[in-house]
């Protein structure tokens, strides 16, 4: 389908592909970014040790995977280990307490208390500039963080489609799922979505050393399995020739045409209008915007990404 036809193909791609590198270049990180995330870090982890005794607290999201642009936010989950001698506390316990806490710091403005979120957070500012989502045990986030990354060591044009397409939704207020749009990690993998139709990125869920069977590796009840050995995935898998000559240019727009005249949202969205205009005497629960985007999870497979996204966005 790729090859059919298309009346608004540019006939070359070399310029927004160099824009789009210089673009990504300006909106790098300066190193001076990762310092102050890096205080930041050590000062969190002091005060959840004094909070709760034995803790761990390890950046995710673009802090952990490499795809953060300049000024983004840091997000980081708290592990407790009872087994250590640290307590054992809900999701809500924890917000509340670190969050109280960190009230009492002048160093911190802002914090949120989320209790209610699909997973609780607490969000603040601190008073050097960075802003920070502070989350508990989630293991899963921490995992999908290393897969992005290993997609990213693969080939570099992820992340310069990763960083354009952010920024992107970001101008466009396109990336807020508490406001009914996408979250960056939503727009990640519809980036890494395109780049496997494209042959650029293999799918590292399926590919395993030996070529054995796929196994399963429990995280909270889900198959967190990938082949992570970057460095010697070429034994089990290969860029096609015609993968490896597209530029960022070229991919940008297919990323483009692919989510706007391929992807079928139209199904999804007839879908719920019929669930929504059934009669009521059909006891059948009406669903609500739920299925307008639907975008799977790679190891949470019931756990839709899309979501968030109302009819609106
Ligand atoms: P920014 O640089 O902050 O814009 P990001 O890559 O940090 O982008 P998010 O802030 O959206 O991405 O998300 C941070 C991490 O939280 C990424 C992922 O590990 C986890 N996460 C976010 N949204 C979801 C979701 N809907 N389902 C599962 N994990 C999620
Ligand atoms: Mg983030």
């Amino acid at each position: 389908s790729d090859r059919k036809y298309d009346p608004y193909r540019p006939t070359s791609f070399d310029q927004i592909t160099k824009d789009a590198k210089e673009f990504c270049q300006e909106l790098m990180p300066k190193p001076e970014e990762e310092t102050r995330k890096l205080a930041l870090l050590q000062k969190l982890s002091d005060i959840t040790v004094e909070v709760f005794g034995e803790a761990e607290v390890l950046p995710f999201g673009s802090s952990g995977n490499g795809l953060a642009l300049a000024n983004a936010d840091m997000d980081v989950c708290v592990f407790l280990n009872p087994k250590n001698g640290s307590e054992e506390v809900s999701p809500v316990e924890f917000v509340e307490r670190i969050g109280d806490r960190l009230e009492k710091d002048p160093d911190f403005e802002n914090i949120l208390q989320l209790k209610r979120a699909r997973v609780p957070i607490v969000k603040l500012n601190h008073v050097n500039g960075i802003a920070c989502d502070i989350g508990y045990q989630n293991d899963l986030a921490i995992w999908n963080t290393r897969l992005l990354r290993a997609y990213c060591r693969i080939d570099e044009r992820v992340r310069d489609m990763v960083v354009i397409i952010k920024i992107w939704a970001k101008r466009r207020k396109i990336n807020n799922p508490y406001t009914g749009s996408l979250s960056s990690y939503a727009y990640v993998l519809l980036v890494i979505h395109v780049l496997q139709r494209r042959g650029v990125l293999p799918n590292l869920q399926t590919i395993v050393a030996g070529n054995g069977k796929v196994p399963f590796w429990d995280c909270q009840g889900f198959n967190r399995y990938f082949f992570e050995d970057i460095a010697n995935l070429s034994r089990y898998w290969q860029p096609t020739p015609e993968s490896q000559r597209q530029s960022i240019g070229e991919l940008l727009y297919e990323f483009f045409r692919y989510y706007a005249s391929e992807f079928r949202y139209a199904n999804h969205v007839e879908d719920t209008e019929q669930a929504q205009s059934a009669p009521a005497a059909d006891s059948k629960p009406v669903v609500k915007n739920r299925y307008l985007f639907c975008i799977e999870d790679p190891f949470e497979l019931n756990h839709n990404v899309g979501r968030p996204v109302d009819r609106y966005s």
